[in-house]
């Protein structure tokens, strides 16, 4: 991916621990790197076309004097945070805060942080088999929509499907989601737990009957074998109701674990 570099903006702010350095503040330098895809102003040489780094550096300048943290480590995050929201052509953000005046009492030339963030995508699987599941399955992708830290919200058509997994109970209402999101893998499963919740979701039977499910099919290329978080979802290529609906999402998208795309695992079932 292509960069917009700022190196050693110097911003003012009244971040750190201490009282003295809340009561007068001190000199911070920024580093940023803005990973986003430059073809397109390069082209047309047309700055709407681009991230206008002189406005990423007033936002981040005055972001720093607004805003008051104790730690260095807060205010990275905070502001790469509203950097990606406020920027939207900016896939991902690789931020160092630099602290050269911290009163450590002792020679040192700087203490920073660094972090990278972004927006991930993700396809989520969605089902219902209780009540008006239709609207279970609308009202959670309109939530997903509302949450700041969601964009770029796509939804499969619903199928009906017959349940799975030797349980004996209703018929689902099965899609697939793609969406955007800053939340990391283990915040956004809090997050969809809570949509579960709001939704009545009980946990009496294990794939017995629910409101509404929402699990995490794949998140990026990341991988783990967790069991508070497995992903990709281990069972997928058994799941029709979770490839079929995915195949209009993503047919081309890769499983890391079993090197198939989801449309040879839906052949291949
Ligand atoms: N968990 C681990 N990995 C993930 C992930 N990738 N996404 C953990 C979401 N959650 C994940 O889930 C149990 C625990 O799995 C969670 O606490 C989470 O930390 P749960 O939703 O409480 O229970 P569950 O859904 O009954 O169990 P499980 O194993 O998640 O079942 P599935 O895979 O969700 O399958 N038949 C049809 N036709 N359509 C369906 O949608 N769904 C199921 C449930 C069974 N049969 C079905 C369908
Ligand atoms: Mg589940």
């Amino acid at each position: 991916m292509d960069e917009i570099r700022i190196e050693n903006l110097e911003v003012y702010g009244a971040h750190g621990v201490l009282p003295e350095e809340t009561r007068n503040g001190q000199m911070f330098m920024i580093n940023a790197v803005l990973y986003t895809g430059l073809r397109p102003a390069g082209m047309a040489d047309d700055l709407a076309l681009s991230t206008h780094y002189g406005h990423v550096c007033q936002f981040m300048n005055q972001y720093m004097r607004e805003h008051t943290f104790l730690l260095i480590e807060a205010a990275a995050e905070h502001l790469a945070r509203e950097v990606l929201l406020k920027f939207p052509l900016v896939q991902n953000l690789a931020l160092e805060l630099k602290k050269p005046h911290a009163p450590i009492g002792l020679p040192f030339s700087c203490v920073s942080v660094k972090i990278e963030r972004g927006w991930k995508r993700v396809y989520l699987g969605i089902g219902s088999n209780m009540g008006d599941k239709q609207a279970f399955l609308d009202g959670a992708v309109r939530k997903l929509k509302k949450n700041p830290e969601i964009k770029d919200v796509k939804c499969s058509g619903f199928i009906r499907t017959a349940p799975y997994g030797g349980v004996e109970q209703d018929d689902f209402l099965n899609g697939a989601v793609e969406l955007r999101t800053l939340l990391p893998p283990y915040e956004l499963l809090e997050f969809l737990h809570q949509l579960e919740g709001e939704a009545g979701r009980e946990r009496k039977v294990r794939w017995g009957p629910r409101t509404l499910d929402l699990d995490i099919l794949f998140y990026e290329d990341f991988v783990s074998g967790d069991p508070v978080l497995t992903v990709p979802h281990p069972d997928m290529a058994n799941r029709e109701f979770v490839l079929k609906p995915l195949d209009e999402l993503c047919p081309w998208q890769l499983n890391p674990v079993n090197g198939k795309t989801v449309r040879q695992m839906l052949m291949e079932l």
